[in-house]
């Protein structure tokens, strides 16, 4: 049988992983290559896998929580994908406020599964603007520390590091950027990409594709600080169904929304 090409991104919340996982399996479909993606979020019903369905993707989600505690969903949730045939490549996108994957992904698969998957690095996606105010220590970074704490775990623990959203920089900051990067985790080759414009994703293809003893930067991590980050991290992810009598501007509805939550935020 042969063996499932197994990469995961990781990344802060909005930092571009399935953006970036949707033109990485865009292109290897385009190569031949059968793909499946395996989405992960605390809720159920994702976004990302509406998205990526609909894009025409093979998508399987593991709902509820982490793949670090859902070991054993992430394992039954690739099985659903090979129901026809096995894929080439495994893309898998874990939550955002999650970190210390690789002890908890990448090591038990390659030790318990080496005849099923070949894992290739872990690379994790960085977003300029997050990444700018909390390696900078910005007082108002609009981050607590111990979100920050998890931010830089997740830098910390990577094979890779992908600096997304170039599109949006000068040269002069993604330089910056990338000193900043090094200064928590500088043994790691520093990508500079755009998921939006395809910028950068040559090489990034041809680094997903070495060959090597990845995931070996395991992490040392305080469960408590982890615990109360990833909790101040939380979120809604909800799906609602309107409807009415009458035509209405769904944009205004929208915007009056956001702008009723801001008040109320602000009170
Ligand atoms: N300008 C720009 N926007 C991007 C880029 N990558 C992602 N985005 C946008 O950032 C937002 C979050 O991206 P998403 O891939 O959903 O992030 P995720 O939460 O890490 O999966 C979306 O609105 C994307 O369109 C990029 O390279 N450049
Ligand atoms: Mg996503």
């Amino acid at each position: 049988m042969s063996k499932m090409r197994f990469l995961m991104v990781g990344g802060f919340l909005g930092a571009g992983k399935t953006t970036t996982l949707g033109r990485l399996a865009s292109s290897y479909m385009e190569k031949g290559l059968r793909v499946g993606i395996v989405t992960n979020d605390q809720a159920t019903d994702l976004v990302d896998t509406h998205t990526l369905r609909q894009r025409g993707f093979d998508v399987e989600e593991v709902p509820g929580a982490c793949f670090c505690c859902k070991f054993d969903d992430l394992l039954s949730t690739i099985g659903r994908l090979e129901r026809s045939e096995t894929p080439d490549v495994i893309l898998a996108e874990p939550v955002g406020s999650c970190t210390d994957l690789v002890a908890t992904v990448v090591q038990p698969i390659k030790q318990l599964y080496p005849d099923r998957f070949q894992t290739g690095p872990y690379a994790v996606i960085l977003k300029p603007s997050h990444g700018l105010r909390i390696l900078r220590n910005d007082e108002d970074a609009g981050f607590s520390s111990k979100a920050a704490y998890i931010f830089r775990k997740q830098l910390e623990e990577a094979d890779a590091i992908l600096l997304n959203r170039i599109d949006e920089l000068t040269p002069e900051e993604i330089d910056e950027l990338a000193a900043l990067v090094k200064e928590v985790n500088g043994d790691v080759p520093i990508l500079r990409i755009s998921a939006k414009t395809g910028q950068g994703f040559d090489a990034l293809e041809e680094l997903l594709a070495q060959e090597g003893n990845f995931g070996r930067r395991i992490l040392d991590l305080d469960y408590d600080i982890y615990a109360e980050g990833e909790a101040e991290l939380g979120w809604l992810n909800s799906s609602l169904k309107l409807t009415a009598s009458q035509e209405f501007d769904l944009d205004e509805l929208l915007l009056d929304v956001v702008r009723s939550l801001r008040e109320r935020l602000g009170e």
